[in-house]
């Protein structure tokens, strides 16, 4: 069974990411053949981050799936535009994705705003490029937040349509394994975490220092009703983001929580969050600034993972060119 997920170097991990996608992704390099992809061509689309800022946040990306657990020996750790056949097969892919399916991505909605014209052609056709993503490694299942459930559906849809069109199985139809747990922003409990967030303090990310995750912790938006009762935890999005956050990094179940936390007052709630946080991130923060110093051993990692996955890739891109009928030699 074969695994592919992506994750934007648009920036240093953050909460979100961890919990949403890295914690699953250690139990997953033990059971599937794994494809760990660090997109750098979905950046693009959106963040056009100075050329050395990219650069830097892909030797970031490597460092915090290493330094989470992931081990190189076991899953392909690489940079997506190492491997051509991602965007050869986004291009192939595109001539058989119609308009229509596209103008439904919500994410495009949401990251092109107001003026929609000004959005890029890339943007638009993420999800095409996505689905090229997964479809290359044949992959059955795709790790990913809730928030990408639309793109798996189109990926899917996608790979329908080349096989209908040719009249074969050649693309197997891949399967999200969803985790629901969906971190918010710590400024507005209705959002979602995100890199791109303008505010810093949206978000606690994996190189912030104790002090500031103390910091943002502190000034973390919250609501004037005492107590932590489970049965009002919904109509209070700040504060029930921040219930899941300690839920997810302590693994115990949010009722179980509430039970315990039921007559905290705000301030010793935050205290033992804080303390949860940092013990999670601190020894990961360790292990990156560590394997940051050594952006040989680093480039080595990504190396070894883009010549594994640009082996694969380049016989199904032939098996594809020789169904569509392109001639090669
Ligand atoms: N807030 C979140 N809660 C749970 N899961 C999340 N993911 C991202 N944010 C949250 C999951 O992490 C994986 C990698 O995401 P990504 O970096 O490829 O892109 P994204 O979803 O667009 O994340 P960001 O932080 O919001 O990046 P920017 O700001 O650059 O767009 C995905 O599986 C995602 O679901």
């Amino acid at each position: 069974m074969i695994v592919f997920t992506g994750i934007q170097p648009s920036g240093v991990i953050h909460l979100g990411n961890y919990i949403g996608l890295m914690k699953q992704l250690i139990g997953i390099q033990d059971q599937y053949k794994s494809f760990f992809c660090i997109v750098d061509l979905h950046t693009i689309t959106a963040n056009k981050l100075a050329p050395n800022e990219l650069r830097g946040n892909v030797f970031k990306m490597v460092a915090a799936h290493l330094a989470c657990g992931i081990n190189p020996e076991k899953a392909v750790i690489f940079n997506q535009s190492i491997v051509s056949g991602h965007t050869e097969l986004s291009w192939l892919l595109g001539c058989y994705t119609p308009i229509g399916w596209l103008n439904r991505m919500t994410q495009f909605k949401d990251k092109a705003g107001r003026d929609k014209q000004k959005a890029s052609l890339g943007l638009y056709s993420y999800p095409v490029l996505m689905a090229a993503d997964i479809l290359l490694y044949n992959a059955q299942y795709v790790p990913v937040g809730d928030d990408q459930k639309q793109h798996l559906e189109i990926t899917r849809d996608i790979a329908s349509a080349f096989n209908k069109h040719y009249r074969q199985d050649y693309f197997v139809l891949p399967e999200a394994l969803i985790n629901s747990s969906r971190v918010m922003s710590l400024r507005d409990g209705t959002k979602k975490m995100s890199k791109s967030d303008p505010s810093d303090y949206s978000r606690i990310n994996f190189d912030d220092s104790d002090k500031s995750i103390i910091n943002k912790i502190k000034k973390a938006k919250t609501d004037s009703i005492l107590g932590f009762d489970i049965d009002t935890l919904s109509a209070r999005p700040e504060v029930c983001n921040m219930v899941n956050i300690y839920s997810a990094l302590s693994d115990i179940k949010v009722d179980m929580l509430c039970n315990t936390i039921s007559k905290y007052s705000m301030e010793r709630f935050k205290k033992e969050l804080v303390d949860i946080i940092i013990s999670t991130i601190s020894p990961v923060r360790k292990k990156m600034t560590e394997l940051l110093s050594d952006k040989d051993y680093l480039l080595k990692v990504l190396k070894h993972g883009g010549d594994k996955a640009a082996g694969i890739t380049h016989q199904n891109i032939k098996k594809i060119k020789d169904i569509i009928g392109f001639v090669q030699w």
